[in-house]
């Protein structure tokens, strides 16, 4: 079982984390190509849009983080991390939705400012509030998914847990972290101690601390940053159109697969 990464991809982070909890073996590599577009090497070879995380299964390879948790859960299904009713289910996908698109984008609109220093004065200043004010409102909304329960499904770890989990750890290490006391910090607090997720946040933090290298690749045009759906949108709706622009004019961002650049 292989495993392409980055740790401190919060997509990886989740599935790192659903395989921990089913107890499988995995390694993992970190591609080469990872932030160009390029899809020529083996890593690019399992996703035509060059994004991490990619599961090879023997002669199987699966891209994208959500199909990747359901193979996840078929292949090895004890523990199961869906909970059993229809209701359930569908309440625990949602909540991942959720985290993987309007909630991740704010975390990496964020780190567009605050980690790739990609706007500064006012606009930054800008950009830093709707990160601010949108976490608020997605965590109010995790806050009452979660109501008073142990974790989001209810009494056991799941799911949902594994999918919020990389984002709000974000949202904390960002300064944006839930209310202390409250239900959702309470959470937090829990999260931490698994072992899964222990392990999967140490990884992440290990990684974080060779990034300057990484920052300037993506200031060269060296690498580029992928400016996709929920990003690009994030950007736009939150005040940084300039910033996508710069991006063009400098080279150094890129949209998703298919396109000419
Ligand atoms: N929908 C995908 C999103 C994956 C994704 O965006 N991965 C990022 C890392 S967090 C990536 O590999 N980006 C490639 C790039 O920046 O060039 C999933 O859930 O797996």
């Amino acid at each position: 079982m292989l495993l392409y990464e980055h740790p401190g991809s919060p997509y990886a982070q989740k599935v790192k984390i659903a395989l921990r909890e089913k107890g499988v073996a995995f390694d993992v590599e970190l591609p080469k190509s990872l932030g160009t577009g390029q899809v020529d090497e083996p890593f690019g070879m399992t996703n035509p849009r060059a994004e991490v995380p990619v599961l090879v299964d023997g002669h199987t390879s699966i891209f994208d983080s959500t199909i990747i948790m359901e193979y996840i859960e078929e292949r090895w299904p004890n523990p199961p991390l869906l909970p059993r009713t229809p209701e359930a289910r569908a309440a625990a996908r949602m909540t991942e939705d959720v985290c993987d698109t309007q909630y991740e984008a704010v975390n990496w609109g964020f780190a567009e400012v605050a980690v790739f220093g990609r706007a500064n004065g006012a606009l930054a200043d800008t950009l830093r509030a709707a990160a601010a004010r949108q976490t608020t409102v997605i965590q109010n909304w995790l806050a009452v998914r979660l109501g008073d329960a142990a974790w989001f499904g209810g009494e056991a770890f799941g799911w949902a847990d594994a999918a919020v989990a990389p984002m709000l750890h974000r949202s904390v290490l960002y300064g944006m972290g839930p209310p202390p006391g409250s239900a959702l910090a309470a959470w937090y607090e829990r999260l931490r101690e698994r072992a899964s997720v222990a392990i999967t946040f140490a990884e992440y933090e290990a990684a974080s601390a060779g990034m300057a290298a990484t920052i300037e690749r993506f200031k060269t045009g060296e690498r580029l940053r992928e400016y996709r759906d929920n990003r690009l949108e994030w950007m736009i709706k939150s005040g940084g159109i300039e910033v996508v622009l710069a991006g063009l004019r400098d080279r150094n961002i890129r949209f998703p697969w298919p396109n000419d650049r």
